[in-house]
């Protein structure tokens, strides 16, 4: 197992890390910012003492490195109705059903654009935004895959894209608007890099409230998804250049009870054994529209 992350520290400077052991000590890769280099094959070689983190789950490092996104993808996409518990839900929510239906059972997926330009994603332990315009707002747990040229899987991470089920149920027309917007998505903490191809990966959520009660917890396995990662990035790349270093996330199998909203003061916590835990708090969208715009 091999795990990459990158951080910040009180200079101002970014680091990329790389896991030197299976118990979890990281070696900084000298000289680059982004790990992209280093997914593609190029040899780097690490420097410094290793640096241990303080939560062998979140991997928060301390010592005055804050942990940051592990790449800024230039595009995030995602696929949607994966499983069988997404595309109940949907039809659930919404008053034109068939349309997840079919694609479900339909050879080509769902897939949309969440971000580019990493303006709307952000990493552990940032916060994540809920639309003050919708009532109906979900966390969807999601294996992200970091995609090479031609949409070659490089390694896996977490990915949260945090959508309104209100706004998406009242018309499918409105997915965008549903799905795009400040703060709506979240990946970390690391990238995976295995050494064989994966055979599943368990997810598991908890969404907690301000007194740490816990107010969501579920899991699953992608052994549950209706398609193959292959067959997603396939489709994905299909006639469009999507740039190296983009992340798709594969779609949710975790959808809370009707009566759940997203709200703020929440905490979404996202593990993934083999990769870490994911965790953001939740704000107000429109409280990180400034930030997100300063992107641009
Ligand atoms: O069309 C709805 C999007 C569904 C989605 O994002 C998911 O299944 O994860
Ligand atoms: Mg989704």
């Amino acid at each position: 197992m091999r795990r990459i992350v990158r951080w910040v520290d009180r200079a101002g400077r970014v680091s990329v890390g790389v896991e030197v052991d299976n118990e979890g000590h990281f070696r900084k890769l000298s000289g680059i910012e982004d790990p992209m280099p280093f997914l593609r094959g190029e040899m780097f070689s690490p420097e410094g003492g290793a640096v241990t983190p303080a939560d062998p789950y979140s991997l928060e490092l301390g010592d005055g490195r804050t942990l940051i996104a592990p790449l800024d993808p230039p595009e995030v996409w995602c696929a949607g109705v994966t499983y069988e518990r997404s595309r109940d839900a949907r039809m659930e929510e919404s008053a034109v059903k068939d349309v997840y239906d079919l694609v479900y059972d339909a050879p080509r997926p769902e897939l949309f654009l969440k971000d580019a330009g990493a303006r709307r994603t952000v990493g552990p332990g940032r916060a994540v935004g809920v639309r003050g315009d919708s009532l109906w707002n979900v966390p969807e747990p999601e294996l992200g895959l970091v995609l090479g040229d031609r949409g070659r899987i490089l390694g896996y991470t977490i990915g949260n894209d945090v959508s309104s089920r209100e706004i998406e149920g009242a018309n499918p027309l409105y997915l965008a608007q549903a799905k795009i917007y400040a703060g709506s998505c979240a990946i970390g903490p690391a990238v995976y890099v295995p050494t064989h191809d994966p055979q599943g990966f368990q997810i598991a959520m908890r969404v907690v409230d301000e007194t740490e009660q816990v107010v969501y917890e579920d899991r699953t396995t992608t052994a549950q998804m209706v398609r193959s990662f292959q067959e997603l990035t396939s489709w994905l790349v299909r006639d469009n250049p999507v740039p190296a270093g983009s992340v798709l996330l594969t779609g949710t199998g975790l959808v809370p009870p009707d009566d759940f909203t997203l709200e703020r003061g929440h905490v979404v916590e996202i593990s993934v054994p083999g990769i870490g835990t994911l965790s953001n708090p939740v704000v107000l969208a429109s409280s990180l529209v400034e930030r997100s715009a300063a992107h641009v």
